[in-house]
């Protein structure tokens, strides 16, 4: 049986690389998934708490990022969409799995590394450096396995920066099947075709929810004037000229993918830039403004009809059903695990 499962944090409100590098696959999915086809989307608030959140804050985002998931598509009666904090079976099973995980496979990791503003060959830090570092930042990997694991997932579409904690996600599968018995399912994963969608202020940076700098990013709310003003702005270079060469001109190179991601007659960038060879960046600028205004415009309305229902504590209702359905799929895997485990 075909079970798809993905999550997204609690931490602001998603912008364009969240959509196009993983939301926009998570509604194709539902749209296309065969009836049997169980499909799970998690508002995965543990994970935003691995940095320190503001509680309000946090409440607030839960509430938006599950409007978000509601208004680009998913339909609560046919994916199960959920608070991760109300199932606690994901903890549960992040302890087993934490039990046979390598912390040397961990400690490879990318993220953590560049969380840790560390490169490949750099020196091992101080100790009051070390004493700042969390164990949950750490470890947040095996909860992502567990997320996956809990619902026997067999495809979880994500961005390609969640690739190799996927990988890692396999690796937990391989050594808890070796020490309790092959009851836990490897998972596929799936990567949208805009797989890396990059910052609008540095093109060697994703866009990112958690940037300091919010022009760096198209939040999916923004209106048409935030939009251009944040277009216009986007770091490019001293050729005013439109040409697809990313080696080169990152910056523009970066526009012309966007573009092309949102071109109806899945135009590549590089067929985009030769489209446009004769405009200037601003002219440039302004079509790409127009055409991500235009995209999310239905995106936005949906939005703020969704919040405005919300008087009526339509999101509460859509989380508390959410997760009880969440609930059930969880202790289906919970059953045999505990059981395997000798609990
Ligand atoms: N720039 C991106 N391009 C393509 N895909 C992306 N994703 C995130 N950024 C890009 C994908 O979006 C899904 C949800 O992401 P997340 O919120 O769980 O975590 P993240 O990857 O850490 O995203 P952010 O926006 O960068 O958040 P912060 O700043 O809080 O760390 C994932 O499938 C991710 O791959």
């Amino acid at each position: 049986k075909q079970v798809i499962f993905s999550g997204i944090q609690p931490t602001g409100v998603p912008h364009l690389g969240n959509y196009l590098g993983a939301l926009q696959q998570w509604v194709r999915l539902q749209n296309s998934a065969a009836p049997s086809t169980k499909l799970l989307y998690s508002v995965v608030d543990l994970h935003a708490i691995t940095v320190q959140q503001d509680p309000k804050q946090l409440r607030q985002w839960r509430r938006e990022v599950l409007a978000t998931l509601i208004a680009i598509g998913l339909n609560p009666d046919r994916s199960i969409l959920f608070y991760q904090s109300s199932v606690q079976a994901h903890a549960e099973l992040m302890w087993i799995l934490s039990c046979t995980a390598s912390m040397g496979y961990l400690s490879r990791m990318t993220q953590w590394k560049s969380k840790l503003s560390l490169k490949d060959d750099a020196s091992p830090l101080d100790t009051s450096s070390k004493a700042k570092l969390k164990l949950g930042l750490f470890s947040y990997p095996v909860l992502q396995a567990a997320d996956i694991m809990v619902h026997r997932a067999t495809h979880v579409p994500v961005g390609e920066d969640q690739s190799q904690h996927l990988e890692f996600a396999r690796e937990c599968v391989t050594n808890f099947n070796h020490a309790y018995g092959p009851h836990l399912v490897e998972p596929t994963t799936i990567t949208s075709p805009a797989k890396r969608v990059m910052s609008l202020q540095d093109a060697r940076q994703k866009m990112s929810k958690s940037h300091p700098d919010p022009r760096s990013r198209i939040l999916l709310t923004d209106t048409p004037n935030e939009i251009k003003r944040k277009v216009m702005s986007a770091l490019t270079d001293s050729t005013n000229a439109v040409s697809y060469d990313p080696e080169n001109r990152p910056g523009v190179s970066n526009l012309l993918e966007l573009l092309s991601h949102l071109d109806e007659s899945g135009r590549t960038p590089s067929e985009l830039g030769s489209v446009y060879s004769g405009l200037s960046l601003k002219d440039f600028k302004t079509i790409l403004s127009d055409t991500l205004s235009e995209s999310l415009s239905t995106f936005r309305d949906q939005y703020h009809k969704i919040m405005a229902e919300d008087e009526g504590r339509y999101l509460d209702h859509v989380a508390i059903k959410g997760a009880k359905k969440a609930r059930e799929s969880a202790e289906e895997t919970m059953v045999l695990v505990r059981e395997a485990i000798g609990f």
